[in-house]
């Protein structure tokens, strides 16, 4: 790609016309990776693209406006599915892409609070959020995040997911949230199975989960071994939860399946230790993972800092460097052979 001109250097009018540029691009991905389940560049790519439109706008406020992707949570609710209003919207979160930025992350924050605190960490996990609703311990409504304030029900769907309990081992009223996603091995048997059949492969796990959890058919969903980690306890007061690491400890008591990789870290100078553990296993795990999760471990602590416009300011995401990579033919050279045929050669490929 050209070099791009600093951001420093922009003029207004250059910095309308990207913004906006980059806005229609991002908005046509979003729609691709969200509304149709296929994604035609990299998660890299699209972040990368991502930071740059929040850098313009950094730099010129008066460039956001309301479609803009940064001023957006998420999917996009489908109207095959009921609708379902999430009591408590469904936010994403603030990323960042190095050990540094996770420091100034760290420091803002503590500037914020006379409180020391620790973090929970926890695995980003490639899937698609889920929120599953128990009234008297028996699973009621499953759906996605959708928009943020209203998703799509998929509770038929969900009661095909083996490890979603139907019932919890206590009968009690709740919400919870985590992650919905395809393990490694269910999805290279599926893309093997598309194959034979000549359909198109689905680009990566998530995608995958995503067309199999937003299914018509729930028998279709059932085939297609769909998993969970949930991490998220709603209304924890009603349980006498105060910590993150206890709510995943309770809902694990409940029938939940939660990630086992979450630690309690009170300095980020260790997570260095934890990423790098993470970054060695990931191959080897039998689910995708893209990043690491902070959250402050306090919940009492969280309520109180509270969310900005778009995301929880008590969580980031770290995101690994991008694993995937698309692979594109930079040049293709003719040559005329000696039959006097034209021949092509790709010069290089990254
Ligand atoms: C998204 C994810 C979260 C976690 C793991 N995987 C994700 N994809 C976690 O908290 N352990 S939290 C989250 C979100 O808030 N959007």
């Amino acid at each position: 790609m050209a070099t791009e001109p600093d951001i420093a250097t922009l003029t207004l009018a250059d910095a309308t016309n990207e913004a906006a540029a980059l806005r229609d691009q991002l908005n046509q991905w979003r729609r691709e990776y969200y509304t149709e389940d296929a994604p035609s560049v990299t998660d890299a790519e699209y972040d990368q693209r991502y930071q740059r439109l929040l850098a313009i706008e950094g730099r010129f406020p008066e460039l956001v406006v309301p479609d803009s992707p940064t001023q957006q949570v998420g999917d996009v609710v489908s109207p095959d599915f009921t609708k379902v209003p999430h009591a408590v919207p469904m936010l994403s979160m603030g990323d960042v892409f190095s050990l540094e930025e996770l420091g100034e992350f760290d420091a803002r924050l503590r500037k914020t609070t006379d409180q020391d605190f620790d973090y929970n960490v926890e695995l980003k996990i490639d899937g698609l959020s889920l929120s599953l609703v128990y009234t008297d311990g028996e699973l009621t409504q499953a759906s996605t995040r959708g928009n943020g304030q209203v998703g799509e029900d998929v509770t038929v769907n969900a009661r095909q997911i083996a490890d979603i309990p139907q019932k919890l081992s206590r009968p009690l009223t709740l919400e919870v949230r985590g992650e919905c996603y395809m393990p490694k091995a269910a999805f290279a048997e599926l893309n093997a199975e598309r194959e034979a059949q000549g359909l198109d492969n689905f680009a990566n796990p998530r995608n995958a989960a995503a067309g199999s959890l937003r299914q018509l058919d729930p028998q279709v969903t059932k085939r297609r071994q769909l998993a969970t980690f949930i991490y998220t306890l709603m209304d924890v007061d009603q349980f006498g939860v105060t910590r993150q690491d206890e709510a995943i400890a309770f809902m694990a008591d409940l029938g939940f399946a939660t990630n086992p990789s979450s630690e309690v870290h009170h300095d980020v100078t260790t997570l260095a230790d934890y990423i790098e553990r993470y970054t060695a296993q990931r191959d080897g795990l039998s689910y995708g993972i893209d990043g690491i999760v902070l959250k402050v471990n306090d919940l009492a602590l969280q309520q109180a800092m509270g969310n900005t416009v778009k995301v929880p300011r008590w969580e980031i995401a770290y995101k690994f460097p991008p694993e995937e990579a698309a692979t594109v033919v930079r040049d293709i050279e003719w040559t005329v052979g000696r039959t006097g045929w034209l021949h092509q050669q790709p010069l290089w490929i990254r």
